[in-house]
């Protein structure tokens, strides 16, 4: 046993919990052992500020090569000149476009955070929305992307930078009407990949990255890297100290600057290593069939709650997540969100479009399925748990119901081993075996 037993026995009872449930937040998902092996590795120990070639620090010569392959991976993957891999996580990212492109005060054009954006696409107690003049678009009455609004706001408030990408759109993105509104108004374009840049790889939704400006992503959602991000765009760094216009020619090194000195110190190198592994596992055939998977998955389950009488936004899903409006069935999404918790089904409470009740105690649910489908749950298990859920939302007080599909949901969960072997209340070098 560790000394630090105190911690270890929580990570084990994380790790136990993570086992026996059934995990269905769309914007998590289980690494690979690799992964967790890079991630728990010595590339913690190094200071290395700078990039590749250019630190500000000795000893750099093995981690500029760790960030080196994790760039070059991640160019070749998505098809673009320029990745930084240094950002620490999605809104670090996300800030560092505005620091690079923009002046506080800026327009920027997103989806409202209530129809499926981001706190960092303009919420008002979001940097994003207090530092800049945020203005948000939201949705038709259906729940889909509205483009004669996006385009008359953009045309009445002329943003400076528009943004699409989202947390709870469950729909193909037309990133080409975006580019067209943006182009109309000069601005400059912004994709947030984030929660399907794994199917972007995986070729099963299409990718922007010849259509935006710029291209954010975490790298820990359909990805299933490690907690971290990447910010992708076309050109090349043209000088790392020459003061630079922004244009979009501009971009990489802006992009650059914005990261480092701009708004982060030290990379995390253990969390480059990863995400490095996690771009070489997404570059292989195998990848392809996972994404695919997720989507297969995700319409077979938005079928299955929908047979049972549930309500979808915009009636399904063409991605890895649906939005479950509870409002027919008189539940809402606080309570419900705990109820699927007791029973070993983990989602979270969601806004529908055009929501009646507060953010804290929205009308739906938000499901996913890129962490079952790494888990190897194919349709089948998705026709049951559909079911599982319905039962357990329609009989949200009966603590019988409750029990068997807590039973159930044990039962499906012990035919999917998720790390087999891993342990953490054991000696640490067992771990490592
Ligand atoms: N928190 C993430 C999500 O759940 O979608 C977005 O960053």
């Amino acid at each position: 046993m560790d000394n630090d037993t105190q911690l270890f026995q929580l990570l084990q009872k994380e790790l136990e919990r993570s086992q026996r449930g059934l995990e269905m937040i769309p914007s998590e998902n289980f690494v690979s052992m690799e992964v967790l092996r890079a991630l728990g590795s010595i590339g913690t120990n190094k200071y290395s500020e700078g990039y590749p070639g250019r630190r500000y620090y000795g000893g750099c010569q093995y981690v500029d090569q760790i960030e080196q392959l994790a760039i070059d991976r991640a160019k070749q993957l998505f098809g673009v000149d320029h990745a930084n891999v240094q950002p620490y996580s999605g809104s670090p990212a996300n800030l560092a476009v505005y620091f690079a492109l923009l002046n506080p005060g800026d327009t920027v054009l997103g989806a409202n955070l209530a129809f499926g954006g981001h706190m960092t696409h303009g919420l008002k107690v979001n940097f994003s929305g207090s530092l800049y003049n945020a203005i948000n678009y939201t949705a038709d009455k259906n729940g889909y992307l509205d483009f004669n609004e996006i385009k008359s706001l953009a045309v009445k408030h002329k943003p400076k930078m528009i943004i699409a990408g989202f947390t709870a759109y469950p729909r193909i993105i037309d990133w080409q009407k975006f580019k067209e509104i943006a182009d109309a108004v000069g601005a400059f374009f912004m994709a947030d990949i984030a929660h399907i840049a794994g199917l972007i790889i995986g070729g099963v939704h299409p990718s922007p990255a010849e259509i935006a400006d710029v291209l954010t992503t975490t790298t820990h959602k359909t990805l299933r890297g490690p907690r971290g991000a990447m910010i992708l765009s076309h050109g090349t760094v043209s000088s790392p100290t020459k003061k630079v216009e922004r244009t979009k020619e501009n971009i990489p090194t802006l992009i650059d600057r914005a990261i480092i000195p701009g708004l982060q110190g030290g990379p995390h190198n253990h969390t480059t290593a990863a995400i490095a592994v996690a771009l070489y596992e997404a570059s292989q055939p195998a990848f392809k069939d996972y994404a695919r998977q997720i989507v297969l998955n995700a319409k077979t389950l938005a079928d299955s709650l929908m047979n049972e009488g549930l309500d979808l936004v915009t009636a399904g899903t063409d991605n890895h997540l649906m939005v479950v409006d509870l409002t027919n069935i008189g539940v809402a999404g606080k309570e419900a969100e705990k109820t699927l918790d007791e029973v070993g089904i983990t989602c979270n409470k969601n806004t529908v479009p055009f929501d009646t009740r507060s953010p804290f105690d929205p009308s739906g649910i938000r499901l996913g399925t890129p962490a079952l489908t790494s888990r190897g749950f194919k349709e089948k298990d998705m026709k049951i748990i559909g079911r599982l859920i319905a039962k357990t939302l329609k009989n949200i007080t009966d603590d019988k119901v409750k029990n068997e599909v807590k039973k159930t949901v044990r039962e499906l969960t012990d035919q999917f081993p998720l790390y087999p072997g891993l342990q953490y209340d054991r000696p640490a070098p067992e771990i490592y075996l």
